[in-house]
Formats: structure tokens, C-alpha cells, sequence
């Protein structure tokens, strides 16, 4: 059985990661299901501090959830022959399990080549038509028999696959070519089993549980092939669509953690101190320490029970992730553009808003020259409309916004006049999510670009 993936947005944040985790746990006590937590890109700073102080194994990295050849495998073994076997033995074998096909292994399980039946059958009527004197068949086939697998396998020309290619590819070559089986091996040739057009008609999609995001933009490459069954998030609703009805729980709450959180206390199930903590840090770092004002009483009331469990109070455990977090000094512009980066569509229009929160902003202001021209030439790169990066005082409550790409007039007509050194200084402005993408997807519909 393939495990059910839970997992969060690319550019993974606490929010996203903490919430993949506890989630799984989540389901995984209460629906006795195969679960894996994951991560859809790499996870930050002041995630790996949280996990590695409250001893959790860091998600799965998945970048891609395309279906691979792997994923056409079946559950059952294949039956498989070592060098040493004879035609005779062979014979037997393939008669008694009614095989069509016998892959020929080293005794490292390496694949050293294929005997059909259609193969084996030519070589018999060969060699007997050799003789015209029936009378020499019983010699023949006593020496024929005695042959090992490994003179007659054919090892030249095989349709074979490599268990990280895409099903699309193999579908191609399954398509042009007519073999009952191809082989599918992993990166050192180690056979894996056997693939038909069968297993085509049959693949299940991955599966997966979508939290701290609903976006396609957002989500794991490949998501489009994948099977969502349920979403757990306190964003806008964006563009995703199932095929059947799912769970899907939004809420306008300042993290996906309050509502998990939720569900565990509501079900009265265990929450030791690490998991509670777990939960606690993703609510502080998605609410800035309950600063943002997308923090909402159900978010305190949630991380007050949590603390008490987790032993953390939440101001100096926030200090601590956000210390952590704001690590900039030896990050790239490059870095510190890309490490939060969330894209959105509106009609054909892509763009993008980075967030970099800080204790300390008057230190990125000799950056921010730099930062402008990274921007610039991501916008380019990627097609953006336009990009912006919200610098973020926490301590302040306040964003300085900076802005780049052929239409960042428009977020400039949105948000007012720009400072001398570029930016635009948004007093009271923390979240990107209600503060700033809703005032830039009302300044698009304005100018018709929904
Ligand atoms: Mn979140």
C-alpha cells in the first residue's frame, strides 16, 4: 500500500512544515491509515531549529509527485531465475507458474537479461530443423536442455525503465513497441518487477492531504496528476479542483496549526509536550508572535492551552525562532528573495510577493538597491507582472514594500506614493495575506485583469 502524503506549500514555512507533521499524526491515530509527512521543498532556518529542539524528524522532501514508473508496479513479487539455472529447470518453472516472461538476475538481483517463451520456442525449432534425421532430436534435445538461462537470454535491445521516469514517457515507448512486460530497474540496475499495459489502465494517482495552502501555484509540482483528498487551510480559496467531494476546512485563522490543534483537543486525544510545541510554534510564527492581524481569539485561546502542555511561553520561544529566521547577513539577494516566495494568478497574469520578517529592518535598508535589481530580473526570468518584497518589522509593525516588473505600476497605484529609496513604507502592515494580496487582487479586478 502507498502511504498518503501530507503535505504543505513550496517554499515550505514553519506553518506549512509543522502542520504537515502534526497532521499526520493526526490521521494517522485516528484513521489507521499509511501516512507520510512531506515537504514540498526545502525547509528553513528556524524550521530545522523547531524540529531539532523538539526532537522531530524533519519531513519528507518531495518536489514533484508526477506518476513515475514506480508507481506502476504492483504489490506481487516476480518470479526470477539466477545464472545458473538450466533450460530444463527453466522449463519446469515457467510451465508449473504459467510464466511468459523470466527476467535472468546476478546474485546482486541486477538484471542481466529476459528469456520469453516465445524465445525459448525458436531456439528448440531451430535446432531440431538443423537436423533432417529424427532420429538425433533425443541427442539435441538432452544438449539443449543442458544449456544454462545465461547463453540463451536475450540481454540486447530490451525496452526496460528506470523507476523515476515518468509514466507519460514509458506510456510513449509501451505505445511503440508490443512486448507482454518490460523490466523496470532502479539506479543501479537492481530489477524491480515487471510493468504492461495493463498496469496503465490500473495506475492509482498519489494521494495526497493539502495543508496551509490551496493554490496550484502553491503546491507541490504535479499536483495536477495527483488525487487530493483533503485540504486543511486558512487562505483564500484559489484554484485547485478534485475530481470527487473532499474535506476541505477553511478558516480564517492566523495558522493552520490553531486548527489542527483544534482537532486534537476537541477529540481529547494525547498531545505531549513536543507535539503541543510543535503546534505553538507554527501559531507563532504565521501570527508574528500574535502581532499580525490575522490573529483571531480562537489562535490565542489554542496557543494558550498549547503552552501550558508544551512549557514554552510564547514570547521568548518566538524570539527564539524569529532569531533564528533572521539569519540574513550571509543569505544572497537571491536567497532572501526566493526563501518565502508565494506566486499568484489572476487571468493570465502571474505575479509574486516575497516576505521577509525581521527584528531589525534599518539593517536590510543598505540592501535595498540590490534587492531591487534581484527583483527586477526575477520578474523577467519567471514572467512575473510584477514582483514585490514586503520587508517586515515585527518589532516595528511595520513593511516596507518593494516592487519590481513591467506592471508594478499597478501595485503602485494600489498602495500610494513610493519613498525616495524605492520602496513604499506600509505602517501597521504584517501580513501579506490579508493586508496585501487582497488590496492587489481588488486593484486588478479595477483594471480588468481578472
Ligand atoms: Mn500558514
Amino acid at each position: 500500500m502507498k502511504p498518503i502524503m501530507v503535505i504543505g506549500h513550496k517554499n515550505p514555512d514553519v506553518d506549512s512544515v509543522a502542520a504537515a507533521i502534526s497532521y499526520k499524526i493526526y490521521k494517522q491515530t485516528t484513521d489507521q491509515g499509511l501516512y507520510i509527512a512531506a515537504a514540498a521543498g526545502e525547509i528553513n532556518e528556524e524550521t530545522s531549529f523547531i524540529l531539532d529542539y523538539l526532537d522531530f524528524e524533519p519531513p519528507a522532501l518531495v518536489r514533484n509527485v508526477r506518476n513515475t514508473v514506480e508507481d506502476l508496479l504492483d504489490d506481487h513479487d516476480t518470479i526470477t531465475v539466477g545464472t545458473d539455472m538450466t533450460l530444463a529447470e527453466l522449463g519446469n518453472l515457467m510451465r508449473s507458474n504459467d510464466l511468459k516472461t523470466v527476467p535472468v538476475l546476478d546474485p546482486k538481483g541486477r538484471l542481466l537479461g529476459l528469456i520469453t517463451i516465445g524465445d525459448l520456442a525458436m531456439i528448440f525449432m531451430d535446432n531440431l530443423a538443423i537436423t533432417r534425421d529424427v532420429s538425433r532430436a533425443p541427442e539435441i534435445l538432452r544438449e539443449l536442455l543442458s544449456r544454462r538461462v545465461t547463453e540463451v537470454m536475450i540481454t540486447r535491445d530490451l525496452v526496460l525503465f528506470e523507476k523515476d521516469e515518468l509514466v507519460e514517457e514509458a506510456r510513449k515507448q509501451m505505445l511503440a513497441t508490443r512486448y507482454r512486460n518490460y523490466p523496470v530497474v532502479d539506479e543501479s540496475n537492481v530489477f524491480l518487477g515487471f510493468i504492461s499495459r495493463h498496469n496503465l489502465l490500473e495506475m492509482k494517482r498519489k494521494q495526497l492531504i493539502l495543508v496551509d495552502h490551496n493554490e496550484r501555484k502553491q503546491a507541490v509540482d504535479g499536483v495536477e496528476e495527483a488525487e487530493i483528498l483533503e485540504i486543511v487551510d486558512h487562505h483564500r480559496v484559489g484554484d485547485l479542483q478534485t475530481i470527487s467531494p473532499i474535506y476541505f476546512h477553511n478558516e480564517p485563522v492566523g495558522s493552520t496549526c490553531t486548527l489542527i490543534a483544534e482537532k486534537f483537543l476537541t477529540d481529547h486525544m494525547a498531545l505531549g509536550a513536543s507535539l503541543a510545541g510543535l503546534l505553538l510554534s507554527g501559531i507563532i510564527s504565521d501570527t508574528m508572535i500574535f502581532k499580525s492581524p490575522t490573529t483571531t481569539a480562537k489562535d490565542r485561546n489554542i496557543a494558550q492551552q498549547l503552552q501550558e502542555i508544551a512549557g514554552l511561553d510564547p514570547l521568548d520561544w518566538g524570539k527564539q525562532i524569529f532569531s533564528h529566521a533572521i539569519n540574513t547577513e550571509n543569505q544572497s539577494d537571491e536567497e532572501l528573495i526566493t526563501s518565502d516566495l508565494k506566486e499568484y494568478n489572476s487571468g493570465s497574469l502571474v505575479f509574486a510577493i516575497s516576505q521577509l520578517e525581521t527584528i531589525d529592518a534599518k539593517r536590510m535598508a543598505s540592501r535595498r538597491g540590490d534587492l531591487l535589481k534581484s527583483l527586477e530580473e526575477l520578474a523577467q526570468r519567471r514572467g512575473y507582472a510584477f514582483v514585490c518584497l514586503m520587508v517586515t518589522d515585527i518589532l516595528e509593525e511595520a513593511t516596507e514594500l518593494l516592487i519590481a516588473g513591467e506592471k508594478s505600476h499597478l501595485v503602485k497605484s494600489a498602495f500610494g506614493p513610493q519613498e525616495e529609496g524605492g520602496g513604499i513604507f506600509l505602517k501597521g502592515v504584517l501580513s501579506r495575506k490579508k493586508q496585501v494580496v487582497p488590496v492587489l487582487y481588488e486593484a486588478l479586478t479595477r483594471q480588468n485583469f481578472m
